[in-house]
């Protein structure tokens, strides 16, 4: 069994390779869902000197353990749910639900307010049924702000929504006119 350090360590090489750099360590994922054979990716995981030892049950608890589930193991393959910026892997439109939400900080509001949420260097915005993906995704990077997207008013201007499980819901952009800042305190009151 992994310790926790290591763990991480070996999730986060996962997201590289599932995500963001597949042939830099000669992988190929498939073009619709981004998945490759569990074996393919322990193989090109083991081509790393910090990791020749790693077993595929190394990478089945990295899966499971993972605190925002960000891989999916289903028929022998493997894929990233989320969060890739190398594929645009396809996903269904899906019917969200009348609010999502997005993590942002604060040094991002005046652009977004101008010109929407936008995916920068990833292939979808993300999007989250709740509040607590949200608060992950905007802590990262200094003072955070959670916005509020009207999805309704956003399938008025043509904004597709796209279900990628636990939650995390994807869109193309969308328009700041659905997006406020949401306010914890005059929710709650
Ligand atoms: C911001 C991680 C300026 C956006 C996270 C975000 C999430 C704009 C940043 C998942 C903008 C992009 C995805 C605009 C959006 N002007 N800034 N018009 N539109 N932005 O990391 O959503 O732990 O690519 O608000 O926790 O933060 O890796 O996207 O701040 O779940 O699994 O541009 O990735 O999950 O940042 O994160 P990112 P994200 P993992």
């Amino acid at each position: 069994m992994l310790d926790q350090q290591s763990e991480i360590s070996l999730s986060k090489l996962m997201t590289k390779i599932l995500r963001h750099a597949p042939e830099e360590f000669g992988v190929a994922l498939d073009p619709e869902d981004g998945s490759c054979p569990v074996g393919a990716l322990l193989e090109a995981i083991r081509t790393q000197p910090k990791w020749q030892w790693v077993r595929e049950e190394d990478i089945g608890q990295a899966v499971r353990n993972s605190d925002k589930q960000r891989f999916v193991i289903e028929n022998g393959r493997i894929r990233a749910r989320y969060g890739h910026s190398h594929d645009r892997i396809h996903y269904s439109p899906g019917e969200p639900p009348t609010i999502l939400y997005h993590g942002t900080n604060k040094k991002a509001l005046p652009s977004i307010l101008a010109d929407g949420l936008r995916p920068m260097n990833r292939q979808y915005v993300h999007l989250s049924e709740g509040t607590h993906f949200a608060t992950l995704a905007g802590s990262r990077r200094g003072e955070l702000v959670i916005l509020k997207v009207d999805t309704a008013g956003a399938k008025k201007s043509g904004v597709a929504f796209y279900y990628a499980g636990n939650e995390v819901w994807l869109a193309d952009s969308v328009p700041s006119a659905c997006c406020s800042v949401w306010d914890k305190q005059n929710e709650e009151s």
